[in-house]
């Protein structure tokens, strides 16, 4: 039997950095609209690993798929770790350029720069009645000035990493992930899966 997992989000970007690596253990990764699903609830949590256990809860409670959910964003020290969970709704409607111009202003003045993104995913299995978390961080700091970048989406134009010794902005999704908070929580996933599918009492969907 084929093995498929649906990535609960309605952001491609979180879909393209993450098939690749799914693909390892999987034969098919799904995103909603293969399946015609959508998310239909709100992120009321105040945490990013409840709103993604948020996500995948309500769209595993429409189809027997296993199912992956993703909460995610950038915290910024000096600003009280804002936008944080809010990082999707900081400046609504307006384009990503706009929201990194303008938490550079609110960064101008400060010589705090520390910042780091955190990627929360959540994994249900109902048929196997498997649910588990795994969270990947990654710091950096926010660089002086906006610029125009090849790759990347969202924070990525303003973001420096420490590991990748890059704005994410500037290297190909590959070498984002290497270091990436997603990266990293897709990593840990793996590694949950390989061990548990791995015991014969637990069926590869
Ligand atoms: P779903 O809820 O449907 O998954 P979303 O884009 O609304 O999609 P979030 O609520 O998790 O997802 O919001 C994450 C925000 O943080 C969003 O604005 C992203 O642009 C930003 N973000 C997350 N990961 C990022 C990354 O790797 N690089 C740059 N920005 C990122």
């Amino acid at each position: 039997m084929k093995k498929q997992i649906l990535l609960a989000t309605s952001n491609q970007n979180k879909v393209r950095e993450m098939k690749d690596d799914l693909l390892i253990f999987f034969d098919d990764v799904l995103s909603l609209k293969d399946v015609n699903l959508t998310i239909d609830v709100e992120e009321t949590g105040t945490t990013f690993l409840e709103n993604s256990k948020i996500k995948a809860s309500d769209v595993s409670s429409k189809t027997n798929i296993p199912v992956l959910g993703d909460d995610s964003g950038l915290e910024i020290d000096a600003l009280d770790g804002r936008p944080g969970i809010y990082s999707a709704r900081f400046l609504q409607n307006e384009s990503y350029e706009t929201k990194c111009k303008e938490l550079l202003k609110l960064l101008k003045d400060k010589d705090n720069r520390e910042a780091s993104f955190t990627c929360a995913l959540t994994y249900i299995d109902k048929i196997n009645g498997i649910e588990k978390q795994f969270v990947g961080k990654c710091n950096g700091r926010i660089i002086d000035a906006y610029q125009d970048c090849k790759y990347g989406f969202g924070y990525d134009p303003i973001f420096y990493s420490y590991e990748a010794h890059d704005v994410f902005g500037n290297i190909p999704k590959e070498e984002k992930f290497k270091y990436s908070h997603r990266g990293k929580a897709v990593k840990m996933f793996l590694n949950f899966l390989k061990e548990v599918y791995h015991e014969g009492n637990i069926r590869n969907r």
